[in-house]
């Protein structure tokens, strides 16, 4: 009865802090799962160039508005996330709504506030975290010139990023934290034990994809 559903493909997200090597692992687990990847701020277009300017510090802008910004540029994307994933085919984003909310929160805006406008995306099917601490990313090159790179700041974000992962299990979703203190090949092998699974399951459940 659901052939067509069991053809769906996955959306894997992975999150983190900054320097832990979430750029790294999406592209080996893009070639992995023959993924599409999408990175979020997604920065080419018209709202990604604003969030770019605001990141770079060039640009002043009020806590709420970058916000809804950062959001605004997901659900820019939403609907071929849904397309692609519908199409069979993986999906795999480098950062997404938990990013919204874990920076924004560390900037004393409310949580439920900050979840709000992201309500309705397309759900993970799993959120790899991978955690570090935040003088561990701090010593993998250092930081840049971007808003954010410190490391008072990152340890708040990363603070909040275990309030998120409580939250999302609380609404059923799916959340792993792999420890990537570790080497990349032991990182990328920890991501696929936990990626596996999923994707097994949505082969022989063949679920529609939910909604955040
Ligand atoms: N932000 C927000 O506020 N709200 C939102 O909704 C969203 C984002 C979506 C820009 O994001 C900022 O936007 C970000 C959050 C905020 N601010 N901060 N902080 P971004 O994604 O563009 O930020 P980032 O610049 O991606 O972080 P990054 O530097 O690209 O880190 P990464 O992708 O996690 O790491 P990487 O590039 O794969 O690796 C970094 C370095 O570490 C590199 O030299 C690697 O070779 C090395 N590395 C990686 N893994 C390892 C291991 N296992 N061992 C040793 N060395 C490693
Ligand atoms: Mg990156």
């Amino acid at each position: 009865s659901n052939t067509e559903a069991t053809k769906r493909g996955a959306l894997i997200v992975v999150e983190g802090l900054d320097r832990a090597g979430k750029s790294t692992q999406v592209a080996r687990l893009a070639e992995a799962l023959e993924a599409r990847s999408i990175k979020f701020p997604e920065r080419t277009t018209a709202i990604g160039k604003m969030i770019d300017s605001y990141l770079a510090q060039e640009r002043e802008l009020d806590d709420r508005a970058i916000h809804l910004l950062f959001s605004a540029n997901r659900w820019e994307c939403a609907r071929s996330i849904i397309e692609e994933v519908e199409s069979g085919r993986n999906v795999v984003c480098d950062r997404y709504a938990f990013s919204g909310i874990a920076y924004s929160c560390s900037k004393g805006l409310d949580y439920e506030w900050c979840r709000n406008p992201d309500i309705g995306l397309p759900l993970p099917d799993l959120t790899v975290f991978l955690d570090l601490d935040a003088e561990a990313a701090a010593a993998r090159g250092g930081y840049g010139e971007e808003r954010y790179e410190k490391l008072e700041f990152q340890a708040r974000v990363r603070q909040a990023f275990h309030l998120v992962a409580q939250d999302v299990s609380r609404h059923g979703g799916q959340w792993s934290t792999v420890d990537a203190g570790a080497s990349l090949d032991r990182v990328t092998e920890e991501i696929m034990e936990k990626v596996r699974p999923c994707l097994d399951e949505i082969r022989s459940r063949g679920s529609k994809i939910g909604r955040l």
